[in-house]
């Protein structure tokens, strides 16, 4: 399989790339990593994972085009390079490690990389006058669609390289980024996924209009388009939002009240209760957000509410459940979450996946 999972299977940050997997229907292998026995800190993980952490994730098929997030105005030559400015800065939000560089190096030529010049780096290009179209010529709305291109990738002249990803969040933004990108249908999606809860397309064979893509399973996207700078930003909020007023808190009462008894530890009552009444007061402003609307980064579920799952579902064993429950729009918000068969699939333990038996 190309995909492979260097995990441990109760671990939160493994479940979550799981999930995902699942979520966007990636069959994968899983390669337990026994984190018992140090094995996470090995020479041979800090090799793929250099804070001796799980999880990592090896793509033996990765993409080798550089993608064409924006297609800029047609013969605006200075709106190119606003177009890879922009591919280049959500192609290094998508891969923590090992990120596309903006020259198109690893890339074949394709029709794409010969109409679309190389871009500069990013801050060059930013500092140059003629890289902003407003001062060369009027404002013209851009090109429908902006992404994905609906060309399927170009077949690999060379063998591929395997992409090695860590972080969790950096790894399953690029799975969605690649699965928008390879399962796009041939039209483009009227709306963004943020706005729409458009599916990606994904078809098997024979199949019109992505609706019986996998039986009669549909895949969402998950992220919207990278082209629609303003659904894209709601996303990176959301996401922003998780890690910065969620994980550390809810981390530490899983920590404490989980992790620790599971072996054989004291959990500080004190951190707990601490993290306790910082989660509260942050999730007192989730339950605004979600008063009106349904999902963090707009109607539709993005990876931002997912990666909440694995450390959201501890709360309950670790008797902070009525954080959420005590809250109307978040219990909503998490329950919804919570039903999703993906999250059915890895709550009690991530396992390679062959991509069949899920509800
Ligand atoms: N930010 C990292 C966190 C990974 C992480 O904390 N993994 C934990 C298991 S959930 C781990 O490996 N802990 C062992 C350690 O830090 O030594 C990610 O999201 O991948």
């Amino acid at each position: 399989m190309p995909i492979t999972l260097h995990a441990s299977p109760l671990s939160s940050a493994s479940q979550r790339v799981a999930l995902v997997l699942h979520e966007l229907h990636i069959p994968f292998d899983l390669v337990p990593v026994d984190m018992a026995r140090n094995a996470h800190k090995s020479p041979e993980h800090l090799a793929n994972q250099p804070f001796g952490q799980v999880p990592f994730l090896v793509d033996d098929d990765p993409l080798t085009d550089v993608i064409p997030l924006f297609v800029a105005p047609a013969a605006a030559s200075s709106t190119t390079d606003n177009a890879t400015t922009t591919a280049t800065t959500t192609t290094e939000g998508a891969a923590a490690t090992e990120a596309p560089t903006p020259a198109a190096t690893e890339a074949p030529a394709t029709d794409d990389s010969e109409a679309t010049p190389a871009p500069a780096p990013a801050a060059e290009a930013a500092a140059a006058p003629e890289a902003t179209p407003a001062d060369a010529q009027p404002a013209q709305p851009p090109a429908t669609p902006p992404f994905p291109s609906s060309r399927p990738p170009t077949p690999p002249t060379e063998p591929k390289e395997p992409l090695t990803i860590y972080e969790s969040r950096a790894i399953t933004r690029y799975l969605a980024l690649k699965h928008l990108y390879t399962t796009s249908s041939a039209e483009p999606p009227a709306q963004s996924a943020s706005q729409s809860g458009a599916e990606s397309g994904v078809r098997g064979e024979g199949e019109g209009d992505g609706e019986k893509a996998f039986g009669s399973k549909k895949v969402e996207a998950l992220v919207p388009s990278p082209g629609d700078l303003r659904a894209w930003t709601k996303f990176e909020v959301a996401s922003s939002v998780e890690v910065a007023n969620f994980e550390t808190f809810a981390g530490r009462i899983g920590f404490e009240k989980v992790y620790k008894p599971r072996v054989s530890q004291e959990p500080d009552v004190a951190a707990y209760e601490a993290a306790y009444t910082q989660l509260g007061a942050k999730l007192d402003v989730y339950d605004k957000i979600l008063a009106s609307q349904a999902y963090l980064a707009g109607d539709t579920p993005t990876l931002a509410d997912l990666h909440h799952l694995p450390l959201a579902a501890r709360l309950f064993p670790a008797g902070a459940g009525a954080l959420i429950d005590s809250r109307p729009n978040v219990k909503r918000w998490y329950e919804a979450l919570e039903g999703r068969g993906a999250w059915r699939s890895v709550r009690n333990g991530v396992q390679s996946w062959g991509g069949e038996g899920e509800e």
